[in-house]
């Protein structure tokens, strides 16, 4: 078996890089890092001629398995899926891996509101920033509704702690919402805001976190309520 890469962004601000990361190091699956940092994403930017050499499409995350490139986060997580089917990344009841698959699905295509109004900035306390987007912005009330509820189904559903009771690639997917959520310090219900201490105290996702904080890069467009770090 050839070892595997993992082309990804900045830690601090790549929500897309974060949940194939966090879902191959929480499932013990080794794994070579590439950190492309963000720039301008221009034509001629370093971040698109490193990246689209490797993945047309000219976005992160991708993972290299010898001559395969797989990019785009849902395939990159149904393949992993397959070629380790002993970690159990999906749920093993079919039922249970049906609704796993829906909901990392709604995540991948929905929430666009939270998504554009709340881009993940986990060295940020924008907690006043977020109480506005709440009071204003009827979308992120929505999309945030939608996500405790169903949050709070799976873990009454399957007893916890992860939303299909072992960690699963549904609560990969879910990783960087729980750090918007603490980010921006958006309300949610009290079980789901349970279910993100535990999320976050995960050791691959601590570890991304405390990685993210550790980076110094301040990139300007993935800023849109700051203009420094803080
Ligand atoms: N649908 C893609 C989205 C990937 C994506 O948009 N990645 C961002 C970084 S978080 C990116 O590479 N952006 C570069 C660009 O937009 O040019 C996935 O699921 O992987």
């Amino acid at each position: 078996m050839s070892a595997l890469k993992l082309y990804i962004g900045n830690k601090n601000y790549s929500s897309w890089s974060m949940r194939p990361w966090v879902l191959m190091t929480q499932a013990g699956i080794p794994f070579e890092e590439v950190m492309v940092r963000f720039d301008s994403f221009g034509p001629d930017s370093h971040f698109k001629a490193t990246v689209g050499a490797i993945n047309p499409a000219g976005t992160v995350p991708v993972l290299v398995d010898g001559d395969l490139a797989v990019w785009d986060t849902m395939a990159i997580a149904e393949y992993l899926a397959e070629r380790f089917p002993e970690r159990a990344l999906w749920p093993r009841d079919a039922a249970a891996r049906a609704r796993a698959r829906s909901i990392s699905a709604e995540m991948h295509a929905g929430f666009t509101a939270l998504r554009s109004h709340c881009t993940m900035n986990i060295e940020a306390d924008l907690r006043e920033v977020g109480q506005r987007l709440v009071a204003e912005q009827a979308g992120v009330r929505s999309d945030l509704q939608r996500i405790g509820s169903m949050w709070s189904e799976c873990l009454a559903a399957h007893g916890g702690p992860m939303l299909f009771g072992e960690f699963s690639i549904a609560d990969a997917f879910y990783a960087p919402v729980a750090t918007r959520i603490r980010t921006y310090g958006l309300p949610v219900p009290e079980a789901a805001q349970a279910y993100i201490d535990r999320l976050l105290a995960l050791p691959g996702v601590r570890a991304w976190i405390d990685q993210a904080l550790s980076e110094h890069d301040f990139v300007a467009f993935d800023e849109p309520y700051r203009t420094s770090r803080g």
